[in-house]
């Protein structure tokens, strides 16, 4: 059975549980405890299958890989029911342009580490770093909701008639931004997708809340 190295509230590993649910695909769940400080994902041992420290990584068979997109994409291209990606060249670089701008853009800057390294280089406080976080997740989510704004679909999801790797990324990096108490109120074609998505049962069982290290 595929391993799969994941933490509760961590959004990369979160989109992971979705896309293997989504295939309908059993994965062994190993736990490892984000903290700043002696958190888990700094162990010689977890850097052994992780160089970057970060979680998700998988294990198959031997085979170790790292970053949820090339995680999600090798699931998909392994197992291709349902397929995550629209076959349609056009349709398929706008869902990617539409989840790289979540996991390359917004994502980084919610970091763990890099929110531990502003407080503590800088002497930033809680306020400050409220405010950070709302520049960049409200922001970006911002212009994602102007990104597909022009489609023509019924919004239940980001693009087409199935969840596709846009929707992966967006149901968690709203969950970040509702813990961050960041202002959605503006999206409201995000919103509809999201609240949509969050009832599919592939979704709600990746959800932070029901994994077994939930707080
Ligand atoms: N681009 C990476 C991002 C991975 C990432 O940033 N993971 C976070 C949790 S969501 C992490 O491990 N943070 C640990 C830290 O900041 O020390 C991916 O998509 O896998």
């Amino acid at each position: 059975m595929i391993k799969l190295y994941g933490y509760f509230r961590s959004s990369a590993a979160y989109r992971c549980r979705i896309a293997f649910n989504l295939k309908n695909i059993d994965y062994d769940l190993k736990l490892i405890h984000l903290k700043n400080d002696g958190g888990e994902q700094n162990s010689l041992k977890y850097k052994k299958i992780n160089p970057q420290a970060l979680i998700p990584s998988i294990e198959d068979d031997g085979f170790i890989l790292t970053q949820s997109m090339a995680i999600i994409e090798w699931l998909d291209e392994k197992y291709s029911i349902p397929n995550l990606l629209p076959e349609d060249t056009n349709l398929k670089a706008k869902v990617r342009a539409f989840a790289q701008s979540i996991a390359c853009e917004i994502h980084p800057l919610q970091n763990l580490r890099v929110q531990e390294f502003i407080t503590e280089e800088f002497n930033q406080d809680s306020k400050q770093i409220d405010k950070w976080l709302k520049r960049w997740l409200g922001g970006g989510l911002a212009a994602c909701e102007e990104m597909i704004k022009n489609q023509n679909h019924n919004l239940d999801f980001c693009f087409g008639d199935h969840p596709s790797l846009a929707d992966i990324c967006l149901v968690p990096q709203i969950f970040s931004a509702q813990r961050f108490n960041v202002d959605l109120s503006e999206m409201p074609i995000l919103m509809k997708i999201f609240n949509h998505c969050s009832s599919l049962e592939a979704f709600k069982d990746a959800h932070p809340e029901n994994q077994p290290d939930a707080e």
